[in-house]
């Protein structure tokens, strides 16, 4: 996958179409495709930390993703019917508009037959409340890809538990630069370090 990984890193748009296709074609999983990806994308990140990238860069390199994106959706969203009763509601924190990995996420849900709440990007403390509220659902995920937005995930913990709703909802959380202690520190209940991973905690809520 080094070369896909490469391809992406340096803003190849057609190769890189053409890399995703002939991985299709080898029968090499979404997934996979998915996380060479995302490496590519973290490569692209620290290029625009070290200054070597700009905030353009940045965005062709979301557009690229997004057009592979578009291609793999298909392979990903499976067969499984939408349940009503598995319930989740995710968004991108307030103050954040990245929304490629929550958008993963959403589909591998939808994919495993998860109804899926997705509230969108910059979404405020009160809306990921009223939806949990409106909806039933026992999963809240939130995404950040920011630093400086954690302080609004631990935000939306406390309205959690200001709205008397912590005990009925499992909170988790993921973006590229969360970790655990960003967990710890928002009091959710989990952190998912890519978007399968977190499925799995989905399911395991409703097991
Ligand atoms: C593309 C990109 C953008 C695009 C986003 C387009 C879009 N529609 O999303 C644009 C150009 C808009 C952008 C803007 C900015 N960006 Co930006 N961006 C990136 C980049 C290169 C890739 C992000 C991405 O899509 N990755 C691919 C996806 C698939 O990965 P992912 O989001 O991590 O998701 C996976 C997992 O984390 C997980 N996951 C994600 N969310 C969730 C949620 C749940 C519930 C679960 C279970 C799992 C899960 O599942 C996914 C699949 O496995 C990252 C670099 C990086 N290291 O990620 C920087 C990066 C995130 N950006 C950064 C910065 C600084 C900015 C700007 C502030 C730049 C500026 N000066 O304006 C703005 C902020 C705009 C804003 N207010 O949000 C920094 C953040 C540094 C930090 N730690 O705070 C990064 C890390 C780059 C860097 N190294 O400096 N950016």
């Amino acid at each position: 996958m080094r070369d896909l990984i490469e391809a992406l890193r340096d803003l190849k748009e057609s190769e890189v179409n053409e890399l995703v296709e002939n991985r299709i074609a080898e029968g090499v999983s979404p997934l996979e495709i998915i996380a060479a990806c995302n490496e590519g994308m973290v490569a692209v990140g620290e290029l625009f930390s070290q200054n070597k990238y700009f905030i353009s860069q940045l965005i062709f390199s979301a557009e690229i993703l997004k057009g592979v994106m578009k291609r793999l959706d298909p392979l990903l969203k499976g067969q499984a019917p939408a349940s009503t009763d598995k319930k989740v509601v995710i968004g991108t924190v307030k103050g954040d508009i990245h929304d490629i990995g929550k958008n993963i996420v959403g589909t591998l849900l939808r994919g495993s037959g998860f109804d899926v709440v997705d509230l969108g990007v910059d979404v405020p403390a009160d809306r990921f409340v009223t939806a949990v509220k409106q909806s039933g659902a026992k999963v809240l995920g939130m995404s950040a890809l920011l630093n400086f937005t954690y302080p609004e995930m631990k935000n939306v913990v406390d309205a959690v538990i200001e709205a008397g709703l912590r005990d009925k909802v499992r909170i988790i959380i993921g973006g590229a630069p969360v970790n655990e202690q960003v967990r710890e520190y928002a009091g959710a209940d989990h952190y998912a370090s890519d978007a399968v991973s977190g499925v799995k905690l989905c399911k395991d809520v409703y097991a």
